[in-house]
Parts: structure tokens; sequence; C-alpha cells
């Protein structure tokens, strides 16, 4: 350990707490990497944590064969909420191979075949408020209403449920309760000293309020299912209710089933929305790149219709736009990796087995040795074939990596870039100037108080 750098000034209690914030981990932790280089470690009070950037370093760590995920830290505490759920289970918990396989169905490209209507009809519900802007001259909020239509995708697709999120000017409270929930989980991270106790048993119950508010939603998605008397097995709900993993002929338990529904009503729209406000942040202030995916959306969907399922992965430039986003803010911002057997990371760096390091997403995506001098900056052309291929694997991480990767990574994509055409075909985005980027972290990471004025292209004044 003692090679890792740390920050220059550690303070005898609080450690590395100098010029840090309790609400920007991440952010923090990033211009750490920029000073202290491709390995670092933090120290905040008690908890010291190693973090890696460098492409070299995450390369053995994504090695399955060398690490895997543990469930430590902020996922930890979400085990109170979501248990052994498949995005916070341990790897040894059998609820996660079987629901795993369980679930895989529901991620097929036939699936997103059939998931494309509703994502249409939802995503339509954002053109209907976006075009009362537009008439109105009012700005919208756009993570407000990233965050409506990934959810009412998620709920709808994947449970035949309906928040009526876009008939609400509030967010429904399932998203209130959410992010306070991760805010919570986050905080948790830092183990104050003395009063940590007392601050975590009134975040105990504040998050237990917090999870009881999820699991009565959770309670009235099934209620209704049961109700209707729908058997169906093509969405998330029927296949948990109806099918049983194929290799062992077991069930997901009713206690399980709710924490699934629980993690894909969560992990299942948070990012997403994210990913999509930070595209439409970045695309609205690169008139190039603006230009250019409109013109790919006119020329490949055509000036108006609904575009067909496999219309939608035709928007190349896109869907580089997109990935660009996720290179410079991937909203799901770290993974962990722990060694399986006593090893030495980089040559140099021996890990004990169960020792674990957090990689630092953005970091890796800004990694300069990769990336060139100008890795802060936007340019979706870095994800042209040619480019991808002259990289080296592994330095693209945003849906995490091996056996505990994002199983809805196809969906976000076809979901983003179905609603990325949308609106890129029907508006011009007209920024505010005074904005300033500011990013809020709650575990993910989502652009803050960022608005768009509209315009209709097809309606010149
Ligand atoms: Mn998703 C795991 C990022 C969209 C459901 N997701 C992960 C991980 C990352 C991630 C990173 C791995 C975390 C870890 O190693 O601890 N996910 C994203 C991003 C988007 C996203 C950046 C959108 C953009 N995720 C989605 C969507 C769904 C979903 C959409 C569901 C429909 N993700 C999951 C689940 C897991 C996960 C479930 C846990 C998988 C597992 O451990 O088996």
């Amino acid at each position: 350990l003692e090679r890792i750098p740390h920050p220059p000034r550690r303070l005898p209690v609080g450690g590395d707490l100098l010029g840090v914030s309790i609400t920007s981990p991440v952010q923090d932790s990033l211009r750490m990497a920029q000073e202290l280089g491709p390995i670092f470690r933090r120290k905040v009070f008690g908890l010291e944590i190693v973090f890696v950037t460098g492409a070299d370093l995450v390369a053995e760590l994504v090695d399955e064969s060398r690490f895997e995920k543990r469930v430590v830290l902020a996922v930890n505490s979400l085990r109170q909420l979501a248990g052994d759920g498949l995005f916070t289970a341990h790897n040894h918990e059998p609820n996660w191979r079987r629901a795993h396989d369980i679930l895989a169905p529901a991620f097929t490209r036939e699936a997103m075949e059939r998931y494309h209507p509703t994502m249409l009809t939802t995503a339509h519900q954002v053109l209907d408020a976006w075009d009362r802007h537009a008439e109105q001259g009012t700005p919208a909020d756009v993570s407000g209403d990233m965050t409506k239509m990934t959810l009412e995708t998620i709920a709808r697709t994947g449970f035949g449920y309906d928040f009526g999120s876009f008939e609400r000017t509030e967010p429904h409270p399932f998203v209130t309760h959410m992010v306070a929930g991760l805010r919570g989980a986050q905080r948790r991270n830092i183990p104050f000293p003395v009063v940590g106790p007392m601050l975590n048993r009134r975040a105990d119950k504040k998050g237990a309020e917090h999870n009881q508010y999820l699991n009565d939603v959770v309670d009235e998605v099934i209620r209704e299912r049961l109700a209707s008397g729908d058997t169906r097995t093509d969405d998330l709900l029927g296949l948990m209710l109806g099918t049983a993993q194929e290799a062992t002929g077991e069930r997901l338990d009713a206690t399980n089933i709710r924490r699934q529904i629980i993690t894909f009503l969560v992990a299942g729209h948070e990012t997403t929305s994210g990913a999509l406000s930070f595209a439409l942040y970045y695309l609205s202030r690169n008139p190039e790149a603006l230009a250019r995916a409109q013109a790919e959306v006119d020329q490949v969907w055509g000036s108006t219709g609904d575009p067909a399922y496999g219309q939608v992965s035709k928007l190349r430039y896109v869907r580089r736009a997109l990935n660009e986003s996720l290179r410079l803010w991937p909203t799901a911002p770290g993974f962990t990796r722990a060694a399986r057997t006593d090893t030495v990371l980089g040559g140099k760096h021996p890990m004990r087995k169960g020792a674990w390091a957090l990689v630092l997403i953005p970091g890796l995506h800004r990694d300069k040795e990769i990336w060139g001098q100008d890795a802060d900056d936007f340019d979706p052309d870095r994800f042209l074939p040619d480019r991808v291929r002259a990289r080296p694997g592994h330095v693209f991480k945003p849906f995490g990596t091996g056996e505990r990767a994002c199983i809805g990574m196809q969906f976000a994509l076809h979901e983003a870039t179905l609603v990325l055409g949308l609106l890129l075909r029907r508006y011009e985005l007209i920024p505010d100037p005074r904005y300033q980027l500011k990013i809020t972290e709650r575990l993910t990471l989502m652009p803050e108080d960022f608005t768009l004025t509209l315009r209709r292209r097809d309606r010149p004044v």
C-alpha cells in the first residue's frame, strides 16, 4: 500500500478530506486522479479505498479469472432495500444466477422488438410535453423529463405498470424516495468517528421510510398483475411469477421477486435518464455535432413517421454521440474488483485474496494515454469503428464488466437512441448561455438544473 500515492496533505483524523465535499465523491476523486495518477488511495476517517483509473491496470482488474465484483460500501447499504436482487447480490448467493437465467429472455433482441412500440408511445409523451414548451417558449427541465420517460418505459415494458408521470407536474414520489435513498447510501460511505453511529441510526430511520414507500409500490405492481388475471411470461414480471430456472426447475420466491422489482425499477431508469441528459447537454453545446446528428436522423428516418425497430440502431452517429457522453460522464461511475487469490496488480502492487479496488470509470475514460490530450473534449468520432479498433479493449466500460456487467445495456441503448432520434428530428436545442454544467451525485451522476429552450424544426418562425 505504501507505494500507492495519496493526496499530499493528509489530516490525522479526517484523512484526505481537504478541499472535498461529502456530496461529490466522484468528482472529488476524479480531481485526485488527475493529480495522483492511474492508481491512488483515498482515506476518509478510518476507511481507506484504492482507486484505479489507468487503462493498463483496469485491463488486469477486468480479467475474470483473477478478479470479481465485490458488494461493499454504498452498494452493500442498498441491500437493506434490494437484498439479493441482481445488482446487490453477492456472487455466491444462489438467487443471482437463478434470477439471471430466469430474466435472460427479457433482454433478447426479440424482447427489445416487443418493447419498441411501448417505448415509442412513452417517447411521444415527451414530445407532447416539449411541443408545449416550444409553443410557449418555456424551458424544459431536461433531467426531470428524461426521468419521467425512462421510469415509465421500464415500468410499462417490464411490469405493465403505469406511474402516470406525464400527468404530474412534480416527479412521482417513487423518484423522490429513490433519490433520497440513494443519497443516504452514498453518505453512509463516510464513517464519521464519534457521531457516526448516531448519524447512521438517524439515516437508517429515514432510509426505512423511503424503503417502505418503495416496497409499497412493489406490492401495488404485483397486486395489479395478479388482479388482472394476466399470465403472460413475456415481460420481467411475468417471467418471475410464471417461469423457473431451466437447468434446476427452481423459481424465485416472493421476497426475491420483490427485491428484483425494486432493482429493475431503479437500475432500469435512473442511469439511462442521466445518459440522455448528458447527451442532450453535449449536443446542445456542440452545434457541429448537433447538425450532423440531425442530418443523420432526417436521412435515415425521413422527416415524418415513427421509426421501426430496425431503424433505431441505424442511427450510427447518434449512437456515437451517446457513447461519447457515456465516456465523459458514465452515469454509474464505478465498479469494484476483488482479488480471487493473492496476486500482484501491475507487477508491483501486491493484493491479498479478497482485497479490492474501485475502478473510477470517468477516470479510465479520460486516461490521456488512451484517449489523447483532448480527452476532456466531446468528440463522437472517437467511436468511429476504425478508431475503436485501434484502441485496446477494456478502455470503455460504462456498463461494467464480466458476469456482473449490466444486463440492461441493449435495453438502455435502444431506448436512449430512439428518444434522442425523435427529439433531434423535431427540435432545435437552444441552451441557456449562462448555464455551467453542474453534476449532482447520488451514486449515479445527473446534470443539475439543466434546461433547454426548444424550437420546432418543422415549423420555422
Ligand atoms: Mn445497468 C449493472 C450501468 C441501464 C439493470 N449497470 C450495471 C453495472 C453498470 C451499469 C456499470 C455494473 C455495476 C457493478 O459492477 O457493480 N446500466 C448502466 C448504465 C445504464 C444502465 C450506464 C444506462 C445508460 N441497467 C440499465 C437498465 C437496466 C439495468 C436499462 C434494466 C432494464 N444494471 C442493471 C442490473 C444490473 C446492472 C439488473 C446488475 C447486473 C448483475 O449484477 O447481474
